[in-house]
């Protein structure tokens, strides 16, 4: 048995339930709109992180926001794609967890939001804190209360 699996949920904090930076996908502020939806697309997700070129976390984006920009008339005018960049639509008013908040502060900022963000305090991208980890840790506590 795994410790955090013996651990209270009062005891957990976000580092122990976070998917960790290397294993999120990403797309980068300066990176056309072209190639995020090709991130989106290719990883299955609707919405990712988005860093600076230093790793920073600057915002996230999401499918439906690439794809409102294509929106013409009469059709998808998708060639608009490569000549926007993310920094243009992103979303920059974004609830960010540290790797130390508790887990009443992720259960709180998941309520609103598929996914968190979680950075240093200077900044630096450590990862994410999807609904999908704190459900996950509920029902395990359901269940051994039961
Ligand atoms: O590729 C997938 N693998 C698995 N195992 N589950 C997936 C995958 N794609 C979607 N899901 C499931 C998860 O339960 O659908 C839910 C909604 O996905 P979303 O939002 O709308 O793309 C997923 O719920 P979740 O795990 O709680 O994740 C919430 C949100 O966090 C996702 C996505 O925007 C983001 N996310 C999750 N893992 C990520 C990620 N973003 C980048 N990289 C990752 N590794």
């Amino acid at each position: 048995m795994s410790l955090i699996q013996d651990q209270k949920l009062t005891d957990i904090i976000v580092a122990d339930m976070m998917i960790s930076s290397e294993k999120v996908a990403h797309v980068q502020v300066n990176n056309p709109l072209e190639h995020a939806l090709l991130v989106l697309v290719k990883s299955g997700y609707s919405a990712v992180p988005v860093l600076d070129t230093s790793y920073k976390l600057v915002g996230t984006i999401g499918k439906t926001a690439i794809l409102n920009q294509t929106l013409g008339l009469e059709r998808f005018e998708t060639e608009k794609l490569s000549d926007i960049q993310v920094n243009k639509i992103m979303e920059t008013d974004i609830p960010v967890l540290l790797k130390t908040d508790t887990f009443l502060e992720g259960l709180n900022k998941v309520i609103n939001s598929p996914f968190i963000c979680v950075a240093d305090e200077d900044g630096y991208f450590d990862g994410i804190l999807t609904r999908r980890a704190i459900l996950k840790h509920l029902r395990r506590d359901l269940y051994t209360k039961e």
